[in-house]
């Protein structure tokens, strides 16, 4: 436990967002669910706020203790109880790094599809907490699609098992899909059952340049359209690659105005002939040049450029509001030429890259100007209003994959009814009715202020 006046709280109070800095009066870095439940049954009884926090990774302030009291973090819950070849089935604890337990699947011939682009860092706790999502959802879909069963710890210390380890289940009510993607809000996940799926036996990748992102756009809905379905459909534009140049020198063609980053994956028969016509789709959207990257290692490395965009651009910058807007895949194109528009409108610097595919873009607004600065402050404000009517406009939504913490809540009622929020403000009172887990999150509070 790190007690008041510990130097290291300050780390507990901060993580990958561009929301501030919150430390906790104390941290309990728990061991076992006994352990989480210990902690939940104390702050109940003594009203203090808890702050479930797994690697830190976030992006929307989630796991920030704005409230202060405690945080509870799961990251010595670090163990990967069993992975099960014969039932496609693993069960971990939430500490584990996603990118680890990857690993360890992929060894034993098995994949665990969901690849948020923090991988090597964030864990699978955390991916649980905020249905994280990431390249692959474009054909594997996201975190929930995955977890079958899960044991959580409630607010006030009791233990709940729910869901199951059979591939099928409708018993009852699905509280599993409730807890997945609720931001930390209803309990603490102390244990997964996660589905498997067998290692497909081969994987490629191609990487096409093209002079703007209209053009890479153009190509993303071509690929759609012709059916095709790669395991990964990214895009990123000129600005994300020139910051890509320096911690990741020769990977990705800074000096194109967009790429598109294809991976298919399947069986060895036709996978090469699938690659050459993608490739050949991209070329007709505008594609200046294809590459094809056909061995691990070439692979990897674009992979590992594309994963530092987005440190690259937070280490850059002074500023960077990163977004995850989401918008129905026909809509792409449309959704590009109104960030180009914002960008103008709001003389900010923009990066936008993601997952084209799903019609999820990363936009980031980007400054160099003091982050303290009223009137930057504002225009970002502006920006971003205008960027989430514009996604609602177009049928979107806030949020493909970072989830709302505080970052977005103020922005909900754009996207959803004041009856609509009551009715999930009452789904949380069932779990936490002192409002004492995760407070200040998700929800905004209700207009009348009779919920906060
Ligand atoms: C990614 O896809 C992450 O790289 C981070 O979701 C996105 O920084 C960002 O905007
Ligand atoms: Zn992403």
């Amino acid at each position: 436990m790190l007690r008041p006046g510990d130097d290291r709280l300050a780390d507990y109070g901060r993580d990958e967002s561009h929301c501030g800095r919150f430390p906790p009066d104390c941290a309990v870095l728990v061991e076992s669910a006994d352990e989480a439940a210990l902690v939940l049954r104390l702050a109940a009884e003594h009203r203090v706020p808890v702050t479930p926090r797994g690697a830190g990774s976030g992006m929307t302030g989630g796991a920030l203790p704005v409230r202060g009291g405690v945080v509870l973090s799961t990251e010595r819950m670090g163990k990967i109880v069993d992975i099960d070849e014969d039932d496609l089935v693993c069960v971990t604890q939430p500490g584990v790094i996603t990118g680890e337990l990857q690993a360890a699947v992929e060894e034993r011939g098995m994949c665990y599809p969901p690849d948020p682009a923090s991988l090597a860092f964030c864990s699978i706790g955390g991916n649980v907490a905020s249905n994280a999502g990431g390249p692959r959802a474009f054909k594997y879909g996201v975190t929930r699609e995955y977890v079958l069963g899960l044991d959580v710890a409630l607010m006030g210390g009791e233990r709940l098992r729910c869901g199951r380890r059979t591939s099928k289940g409708v018993t009852g009510y699905d509280l599993v899909a409730g807890f997945v993607g609720s931001e930390g809000t209803f309990g603490v996940v102390t244990e997964i059952v996660l589905k498997l799926l067998p290692r497909p036996p081969a994987v490629a990748a191609l990487l096409a340049s093209y002079p703007d992102m209209t053009a890479a756009g153009a190509a993303v809905s071509a690929l759609i359209k012709r059916g095709f379905r790669p395991r990964t459909l990214e895009i990123a534009d000129r600005t994300s690659l020139e910051h890509v140049r320096a911690r990741a020198p020769g990977t990705l063609p800074a000096t194109a105005g967009a790429i598109t980053l294809v991976e298919l994956d399947g069986e060895d028969d036709g996978l090469e002939a699938a690659l050459v016509r993608a490739g050949q789709i991209c070329e007709t959207a505008g594609a200046t040049d294809v590459r094809v990257a056909s061995t691990d290692s070439e692979r990897r490395r674009l992979w590992q450029a594309r994963r530092v965009i987005s440190p690259s651009l937070r280490e850059a910058h002074r500023i960077k509001v990163s977004e995850d807007i989401c918008v129905p895949r026909g809509r792409i194109l449309q959704m590009l030429e109104r960030i180009q528009a914002l960008s103008v409108r709001f003389d900010l610097l923009v990066a936008t890259f993601g997952h084209a595919g799903d019609g999820n873009l990363h936009v980031n607004l980007l400054s160099d100007a003091d982050p303290d600065d009223g009137r930057v402050k504002e225009r970002i404000e502006q920006a971003l209003e205008a960027l989430f009517r514009d996604t609602l406009e177009l049928g979107g939504t806030l949020s493909g994959e970072h989830g709302i913490g505080i970052a977005k809540r103020r922005f909900m009622p754009l996207e959803q009814s004041e009856a609509l929020m009551e009715w999930q403000r009452t789904w949380k009172r069932m779990w936490d009715p002192e409002e004492l887990l995760n407070p200040g999150k998700v929800l905004p509070p209700h207009p009348r202020g009779c919920h906060e």
